[in-house]
């Protein structure tokens, strides 16, 4: 339940009220991916797509961004281009939240703080490219994605193409076992790895199917836990990179990161652009290709979500 006061500062677009009140279901999409995760046109072009692919399959994206003081649950051609050509919106996660609403600047939600606006909205799917994560030599920087502890008190379902490579994938996952989110797969055992489909460590398990997808998520919210949960979906094949080219690049950008000293929120930044430049692009094309993909597996599964009872009994389980 949402608190008393918080609709007041949530603002639905035309789309996202007419959805709502047709009981058509809303995938939350966030805009970080777009202010700061791709590159203007590339970013507008693919936020524009993946709405599409979403409304294609019945259900109604909701790009989430904090603009003039309002939580915008749904964005405008002109919204989506002021975030796009750069330069103008904070990072916002969940700490940034309050301030920058308040203070009514632009802000544009990671993962964390997507869930969180997303949840106000009573919104239980969210589509994104790859979580935040532990970072490699976290050991020692303590970096650890604000995006991990919301997965753990939120209850929104985040379909992803795992964590970025850039990440220590293996520390992620324990991070998010201690913190009992559920880690699903779709359509392989392991765990994505974002621009290669597999990391080597298996989901904690697999579930193909929409409807059987639902049924597991439904019976978590059903007992009142406040977790949300990971689907893993793998990039498709034919955008998939190289694993040794991914790996070797990812080395040298971590490198130049720590002698450049980046620290903070403008590590992930950083990382995504030296690393599309270094593959002449070609990461940003795997990036492009696994979002779409996965606004496909996040519509089917709000689709099953909305149909689904509570303390349904289980269904003959497809896998
Ligand atoms: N995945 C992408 N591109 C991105 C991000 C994820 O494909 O830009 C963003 C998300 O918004 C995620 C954030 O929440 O990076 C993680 O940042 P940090 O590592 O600073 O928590
Ligand atoms: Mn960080």
């Amino acid at each position: 339940m949402a608190p008393e006061h918080a609709s007041s500062w949530l603002a639905f677009s035309p789309a996202a009220a007419a959805a709502r009140a047709a009981g058509r279901p809303l995938v939350a999409l966030e805009s970080t991916i777009i202010a700061h995760g791709m590159p203007w046109p590339d970013n507008v072009r693919t936020a524009r797509e993946v709405e599409a692919v979403i409304r294609s399959l019945g259900a109604e994206p909701a790009t989430i961004a904090l603009v003039k003081g309002r939580i915008r649950i749904g964005l405008s051609d002109d919204e989506l281009e002021l975030l796009g050509r750069g330069g103008q919106a904070q990072k916002v996660s969940r700490r940034d939240l309050p301030a920058v609403l308040a203070e009514g600047s632009l802000g544009a939600t990671t993962v964390a703080a997507t869930m969180i606006c997303a949840h106000l909205a009573g919104i239980e799917v969210f589509v994104t490219g790859g979580i935040g994560g532990v970072h490699r030599e976290a050991q020692q920087s303590f970096d650890v994605s604000a995006d991990l502890l919301e997965l753990a008190r939120t209850p929104v379902a985040v379909v992803c193409a795992g964590a970025k490579s850039i990440l220590d994938i293996g520390l992620t996952l324990e991070v998010l076992e201690t913190h009992g989110v559920p880690v699903l797969a779709c359509e392989q055992d392991n765990f994505a790895a974002f621009y290669t489909r597999d990391s080597g460590f298996p989901a904690d398990r697999r579930v193909d199917d929409p409807a059987a997808q639902a049924r597991l998520l439904r019976t978590q919210w059903d007992l009142g836990f406040k977790s949300g949960a990971v689907l893993s979906v793998p990039v498709p094949e034919a955008a998939a990179m190289p694993k040794e080219e991914i790996d070797a690049i990812t080395e040298q950008a971590l490198a130049e990161a720590k002698a450049q000293g980046i620290s903070g929120k403008a590590v992930t930044p950083f990382l995504l652009a030296r690393i599309k430049a270094l593959t002449g692009g070609r990461s940003l094309a795997a990036n492009i290709a696994l979002v779409k993909h996965n606004a496909e597996v996040g519509a089917r599964l709000a689709l099953a979500l909305a149909a689904t009872a509570h303390g349904a009994e289980p269904g003959q389980a497809p896998n």
